[in-house]
């Protein structure tokens, strides 16, 4: 077999690229370890910044966003009992983000690859990488009848994610990696209620964080910060209601409604980066080299950034014959993966209760949440940050 570009990873960055790529007439075949219908049950981002939309609108997966997405003109951030709303729009000079789910933003690109005829090889074991040092990389990979199968290509990309093979091939020496792991996870729950609110909620609590997001007018995504040590079995549906509430400001905790719950996980959060992002014909996106805490809705929205540059870069290259957009991909990339992990890190440090930092923790972050609020060029700061930075060259 041969394609122009193997995707391992069938995730929002590997289906993204795919598109994207299609749509300029270059062939790819996407390799994913797991099914379609484990990679859709994984319940995970739900905020785009606009250079996300406008990105799924170029890859011509856009109508159901536009038709079913919810745009966000601000977000809540409570602290001390009250709620005080940050005017993304107003601040940003017109700019929003786009609630919509990574689930629902992978379904879309998963018909428009099956609608378009194009490749996909659900159930691939023991992906492997060969010869990207080189000029004629190649993939090989067992089928789920358990037959072994090799495709050359020109280029690899690796969207395989935090634990995939991509960034694990590359020799020791060749990457730097540099990694925070908070002292907490957040125990996410989906229930089928209507929002609390017509905006996120960020809740900084004596008891520790609080968000209360969403999926559509009828179906919620609530989170509470939890120790480590918790196993989401040991939280009932209605401890999890009774938690979520008291970290609430008293009239959203009256109006909360509660539900059953959809799906209930935890995750562990982490800020992570692995730099360089190229490695001779394999390129690294989204998870595979940067993971950043959900807190600033960033990951998936670098996800989309990393294939972007890339998308561009192979563009260049086929239709240009210039490899300009290969050689800058990294560097254009990392300037913005270290931004967007610098707000992460921010907002997690401002918005967590730090089980070390006591006392004095509690009342310098309220202190900095009053100032965030009180002030026009810190909110703006922070506003700017979460609708997403600009692109540069
Ligand atoms: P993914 O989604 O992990 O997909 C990688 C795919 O590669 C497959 N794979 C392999 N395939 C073949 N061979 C192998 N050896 C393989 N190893 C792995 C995997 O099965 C998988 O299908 O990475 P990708 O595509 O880079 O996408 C990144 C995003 O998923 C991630 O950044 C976001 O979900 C992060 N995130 C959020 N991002 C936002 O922008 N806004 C948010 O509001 C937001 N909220 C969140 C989040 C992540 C969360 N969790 C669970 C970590 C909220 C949560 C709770
Ligand atoms: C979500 O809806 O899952 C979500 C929203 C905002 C975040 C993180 C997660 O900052």
């Amino acid at each position: 077999m041969r394609t122009q570009v193997v995707i391992v990873g069938a995730g929002p960055s590997g289906l993204l690229l795919g598109q994207l790529l299609h749509k300029a007439g270059i062939e790819s075949i996407v390799l994913e370890r797991q099914t379609g219908d484990y990679v859709l049950g994984r319940i995970r981002a739900g905020v785009l910044e606009q250079t996300t939309c406008d990105l799924l609108a170029e890859a011509g997966v856009d109508a159901r966003m536009h038709a079913e997405g919810l745009p966000h003109d601000g977000i809540e951030l409570c602290f001390g009992g009250a709620r005080h709303r940050i005017d993304l729009h107003a601040l940003t000079g017109g700019k929003r983000v786009t609630v919509y789910g990574q689930t629902e933003v992978t379904r879309d690109l998963m018909d428009a690859r099956a609608a378009a005829g194009l490749s996909t090889v659900y159930e691939a074991r023991d992906v492997a990488l060969h010869g990207f040092d080189g000029t004629a990389p190649s993939v090989s990979y067992t089928a789920k009848d358990g037959s072994r199968h090799s495709i050359d290509c020109d280029f690899i990309a690796g969207c395989d994610g935090y634990h995939g093979v991509s960034r694990a091939s590359v020799p020791p020496g060749a990457v730097s990696t540099f990694e925070k792991v908070y002292p907490f996870g957040w125990l996410g729950v989906l229930a089928d209620t209507t929002p609390v609110s017509h905006e996120l909620i960020y809740s900084n609590h004596a008891r520790g964080f609080a968000l209360c997001s969403m999926r559509s007018p009828t179906r919620t995504r609530y989170y509470v910060q939890c120790s480590l040590d918790e196993k989401v079995e040991q939280w009932s549906d209605d401890a999890f209601w009774n938690e979520l509430r008291a970290r609430l400001d008293p009239a959203a905790a009256a109006a909360l409604q509660t539900g059953p719950s959809i799906e209930k996980s935890i995750a562990p959060l982490r800020s992570f980066v692995a730099e360089p992002m190229r490695f001779g014909r394999l390129f690294l996106a989204g998870d595979a080299c940067h993971i950043v805490p959900p807190t600033g809705a960033k990951g998936l929205n670098l996800a989309a950034s990393d294939v972007r540059f890339l998308s561009r870069a192979f563009m260049e290259f086929y239709a240009e014959k210039s490899s300009a957009g290969i050689d800058h991909y990294s560097d254009r990339c990392l300037r913005r993966v270290w931004k967007a992990s610098r707000f992460s890190w921010w907002f997690t440090s401002l918005m967590h209760k730090f089980p070390e930092s006591g006392a004095i923790g509690q009342k310098l972050q309220d202190a900095e949440l009053s100032y965030l609020v009180s002030s026009k060029a810190a909110s703006t700061a922070l506003a700017e940050n979460y609708v997403g930075l600009p692109f540069e060259r």
